[in-house]
């Protein structure tokens, strides 16, 4: 057996010790009874920001609360660990599979196993590129081109005279649909707005350290920066760090634009450190459940259900947004 199978055949047996150590063992289909539990295989990409926690806290909670039993892998970042995970849940014969997808090119393969084992599969947050749109049968999470488009309206709302305004763009993970729709929606509304130019644009990968790390460069190589637009709250917290390290004043000598609506994002926007926030709603967990517990009854769901989610910027009042939680 080459070494790739003996891990599957390591993660399948862990996945199976945990079951059976939590009172529930994966049977044949002919002896299971209809009490048991839907099993539900998730891959989770990391836990790379507080969003991506509360994402994860949402789920596992909410499996618990639908007594769907869940098997949880975090993928630490890599599509291969994914890939691999999805394929231990197709062996281990779950009911449902659901993931965040990481990046969204190279899950046609996998998918098609999955569907020849006749397994469902959800895909959440982050969406995928596919040859064939019937390799899974539903995406929930966030429109992420709606996110651009909010961030761009609230700088047309910002600089209303006409004058040049000069946009540093700080971007999510390469390749992830958050990332390619957001940098999309922005440039979709400003398209129509000249004055506004995007001097610079890097990748900062959702984290807090590389958006600081990027943020150092980008004040040593970028003159007259007006705006940062950054892809997540994360990296928006590093951006700050390097920009105070600089004296420079964050909201005021440098609009600031950031994706996500972590409670730090709400203290900063209060602070007048940052002067948008547009939501990304990470607690999807409950619908995610409710949507597997359809697939696993054979029932079609929505193809595409985006979540509901709204912008808080310097414009409103601030004085009653309620804990954030993440
Ligand atoms: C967006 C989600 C992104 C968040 C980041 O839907 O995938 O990933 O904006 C997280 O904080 O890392």
């Amino acid at each position: 057996m080459n070494i790739k199978r003996k891990l599957s055949f390591i993660f399948v047996l862990c996945l199976t010790l945990i079951s059976l150590l939590s009172g529930c063992s994966r049977e044949n289909e002919n002896t299971r009874d209809s009490e048991e539990k839907i099993i539900l295989g998730f891959s989770q990409i990391g836990a790379e920001s507080a969003w991506r926690k509360c994402n994860s806290l949402s789920i596992q909670e909410a499996a618990q609360e639908s007594s769907i039993q869940l098997l949880f892998a975090n993928a630490e970042q890599k599509q291969e660990n994914q890939i691999k995970a999805l394929r231990s849940f197709i062996v281990y014969q779950v009911d449902v599979i659901a993931f965040v997808p990481i990046v969204a090119d190279g899950w046609d393969n996998i998918l098609r196993e999955a569907r020849d084992a006749g397994i469902p599969v959800l895909i959440t947050d982050r969406k995928i590129n596919t040859a064939d749109e019937n390799l899974y049968a539903g995406f929930i999470g966030t429109d992420s081109e709606q996110e651009g488009r909010e961030g761009a309206e609230f700088l047309i709302k910002k600089f209303p005279d006409g004058e040049p305004v000069r946009i540093v763009e700080i971007s999510g993970t390469e390749g992830s649909s958050p990332a390619v729709g957001r940098a999309a929606g922005f440039r979709e509304v400003l398209a129509d707005h000249p004055e506004f130019s995007i001097v610079y644009s890097a990748s900062g990968d959702f984290l807090r350290s590389k958006g600081y790390e990027l943020m150092k460069k980008v004040l040593k190589e970028v003159e007259d920066i007006d705006v940062i637009f950054s892809h997540n709250d994360g990296m928006t917290l590093g951006i700050i760090d390097a920009m105070k390290e600089q004296g420079i004043r964050p909201g005021k000598d440098i609009v600031i634009v950031t994706v996500d609506a972590e409670q730090a994002a709400i203290d900063a926007l209060k602070r007048g450190e940052v002067n948008c926030v547009i939501e990304c709603n990470p607690k999807t967990g409950p619908a995610i459940m409710e949507l597997a517990r359809k697939l696993a009854r054979g029932e079609a769901i929505s193809r595409l259900q985006h979540v509901d989610e709204e912008v808080f910027s310097e414009y409103d009042d601030l004085s009653d947004i309620p804990p954030r939680g993440y």
